[in-house]
């Protein structure tokens, strides 16, 4: 039978893996305890199955969201108004890419591969946020998604370097470093057409109209209808619900509007004295849903493009993967590691 967790040299907990009994009991103790000690499980400990599949369901869907979300904002790399424009959205661009891999990489220490995940993207079996299946149609819509998108990613995710499995959470602190570095810059970038000619400041405005609601609908459904919060905020994976993060995001956009010299489009939204809170108009999930089926304004060209990125970059992966076993041999012939070698 399993004794209590014991803790490394490094001050992490160690939880092995059951005995040959396969009794889970003294494991399950131990896993318990370090989530309500605010312990960070690691890879090596054990866990239970359904903590591992949601998280490898979270990662996922959130690592896809980053590389499906290269794509709206890829979409104005040649068309960006300036070269210092076009280099900024060519490094965010970029960033979003990045934010994709340390996110593979945090999934699979669960034990999945990367191919399984983009081979689930690509038949449908995962999902990606149903924000990036709406399309940008004006340059303003690159300063929108700085501003409202990965203002709401930042809103959510900010909670998530604190989530209990350690990976993810260190995975989450360099995002989020890097995510305000993105709102920042949509919002300058707003702020320059807001103040430029009335035809810029009716694009900005336009697109805030259009970006606003689906950038709500990013932290998911109602509390009431969020089928996992209830467990993955007793597992601290969530530190917050679906709905105290979305009045988290209009109490911190209301102002920013307001500098913005833009409109929020929403008649109801409103300071509650009583609540400390602004209250907000209703969302349509009807539409929200919709979108997570498929039938989201940019579904198709999303994933269809998705698809052929990978097909197209099949000959890059087998490159790399030649070049990185070439080497791997010569270290071994020659007895060199790769910090030697360096
Ligand atoms: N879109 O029970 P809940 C970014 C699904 S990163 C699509 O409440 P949960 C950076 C949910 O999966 C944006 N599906 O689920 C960037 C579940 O279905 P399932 C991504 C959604 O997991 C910026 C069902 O509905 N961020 O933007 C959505 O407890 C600019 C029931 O929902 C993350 O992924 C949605 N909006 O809470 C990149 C953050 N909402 O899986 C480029 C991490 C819900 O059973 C440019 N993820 N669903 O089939 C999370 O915090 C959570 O997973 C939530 C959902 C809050 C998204």
């Amino acid at each position: 039978m399993a004794t209590a967790a014991t803790r490394d040299t490094a001050g992490t907990t160690a939880y092995g893996t059951p005995d040959a009994t396969g009794d889970t009991t003294a494991y399950q103790r131990a896993f318990d305890a370090a989530v309500a000690a605010d312990d960070r499980i690691e890879p090596r400990d054990w866990m239970p199955d359904a903590y591992r599949a949601t998280l490898v369901r979270q990662i996922a869907q959130h690592a896809h969201s980053e590389i499906i979300g290269m794509q709206p904002e890829a979409n104005w790399i040649t068309r960006a108004p300036s070269l210092r424009r076009k280099a900024i959205l060519m490094a965010k661009v970029q960033d979003e890419a990045g934010h994709g891999l340390y996110l593979y990489s945090a999934a699979e220490t669960l034990g999945v591969s990367r191919d399984e995940l983009l081979d689930k993207l690509h038949s449908g079996r995962q999902k990606y946020s149903s924000i990036f299946n709406y399309p940008t149609l004006t340059w303003a819509d690159v300063g929108a998604i700085g501003w409202l998108v990965d203002g709401a990613a930042i809103t959510n995710q900010v909670p998530l370097c604190r989530c209990s499995y350690g990976p993810y959470a260190r995975a989450m602190v360099r995002i989020c470093k890097e995510e305000s570095f993105h709102q920042r810059q949509g919002y300058e970038l707003l702020l320059a057409l807001s103040r430029g000619t009335p035809e810029q400041h009716a694009m900005a405005q336009d697109a805030v109209d259009r970006w606003w609601w689906p950038s709500l609908m990013m932290f998911g459904p109602p509390d009431d209808a969020s089928q996992h919060s209830a467990q993955s905020m007793a597992w601290k994976i969530k530190r917050h619900s679906n709905d105290e993060l979305r009045q988290r995001f209009v109490d911190i956009c209301v102002p920013q509007a307001e500098s913005l010299g833009l409109t929020l489009p929403d008649p109801d939204l409103k300071w509650n004295e009583e609540r400390g809170h602004h209250d907000f108009g209703p969302i349509d999930w009807t539409e929200f849903w919709d979108v997570l089926k498929g039938n989201g304004p940019c579904n198709e060209q999303r994933i269809t493009q998705r698809r052929r990125a990978h097909d197209e970059g099949a000959w890059v992966r087998e490159a790399a993967a030649a070049h990185a076993a070439k080497h791997h041999g010569e270290a071994r012939h020659t007895g060199q590691t790769g910090a030697a070698r360096a």
